[in-house]
């Protein structure tokens, strides 16, 4: 078989397209959807990232409080930037990019996220309300599959799930979301890792097939049973001196060949990645949502 390519640049664009219509709305009703930004330090990668994420906040017309800090910056100082946020009513979702530099405590500047500006999904308090099936703000990337199923028409419910990683940003969470008993889950999921002896034997049981390793080739044709449908979370960078930039990206998945057996494959990139900035910008909206609803309440 030869797999259809699921494209999630152009999802991502008529996403951003409701997005911008409802920011409007809210906008209208004396409630802009305002996301603060954190990013601390200079690695490249989150650099990109964050630097699509303001963009795209602009593009669909939130407001946006861009704190790009360097190296140095002490937690304490990430730690005060975090409160700042939390009581200001402009700002409706915090992003803290990961990874923080050593010296500053992730775990900590997660839990000092209010919860209801807690728009990646990271605090400890969304984890546990998504995982017993509350209403809940949803991690992006996790989010951003779920919907890239769903809006391609993938049933999820009977089939069987095999996720390929179990990071606390992707692979947990989207075991999580696939198992609910809800619309667009209910599937039967396995979970592999570093820990898994023969993973070939699992993921050639996949119906769905979702890669987060964060390392290239991790899945090659032999792996994956014919007709799967595989989405490749990874986004790696390596070196070809070809490239302008030195680097290419290429995912977890040995595209090339797995493209062959699948039915549907997501590229890398313009596969999650531009669905993971996408499902922040829905999560800001909702939020802001939410504090409209609070004040007409009040
Ligand atoms: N707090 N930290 C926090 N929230 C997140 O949701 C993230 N993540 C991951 C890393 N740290 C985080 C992201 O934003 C990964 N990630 C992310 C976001 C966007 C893209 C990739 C990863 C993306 O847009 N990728 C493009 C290529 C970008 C490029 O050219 O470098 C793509 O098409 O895949």
């Amino acid at each position: 078989m030869t797999a259809k390519i699921l494209d999630g640049k152009l999802m991502a664009a008529q996403m951003r397209e409701e997005l911008r219509v409802e920011a409007a709305r809210l906008a209208a009703a004396g409630m802009r959807p305002g996301l603060g930004v954190i990013l601390v330090g200079d690695n490249p990668a989150s650099r990109s990232y964050v630097t699509a994420k303001e963009q795209a906040c602009k593009d669909i017309g939130l407001y946006s409080d861009d704190n790009h800090l360097p190296a140095s910056t002490s937690e304490a100082d990430v730690l005060a930037l975090i409160r700042r946020m939390n009581a200001d009513p402009k700002i409706h979702g915090i992003l803290v990019q990961l990874p923080l530099p050593k010296h500053i405590d992730e775990s900590r500047a997660l839990l000092a996220i209010d919860p209801e500006k807690d728009v990646d999904g990271f605090h400890p308090v969304n984890v546990g309300r998504m995982v017993i099936g509350e209403k809940a703000f949803l991690p992006c990337t996790p989010h951003g599959v779920v919907q890239m199923l769903a809006r391609s028409g993938v049933q999820t419910s009977g089939r069987h799930v095999v996720v390929v990683g179990r990071s606390n940003i992707v692979g947990k969470p989207v075991a999580n979301l696939l198992l609910q008993k809800k619309p667009n889950a209910n599937a039967t999921v396995t979970i592999c890792h570093t820990g898994t002896p023969d993973m070939g034997m699992f993921t050639r049981q996949a119906d769905i097939l979702i890669v987060a390793a964060g390392r290239p080739n991790t899945v090659t044709a032999d792996m994956v049973k014919d007709g799967a449908v595989v989405i490749d979370v990874g986004v790696n960078r390596i070196e070809d001196v070809t490239k302008k930039a030195g680097f290419r990206l290429v995912g977890d998945v040995d595209y090339e060949g797995v493209k062959e057996k699948a039915s549907l494959i997501t590229p890398v990139p313009g596969g999650v990645g531009p669905m993971t900035i996408t499902m922040l910008l829905f999560n800001t909206v909702e939020s802001a949502r939410d504090a409209l609803a609070r004040a007409q309440k009040a």
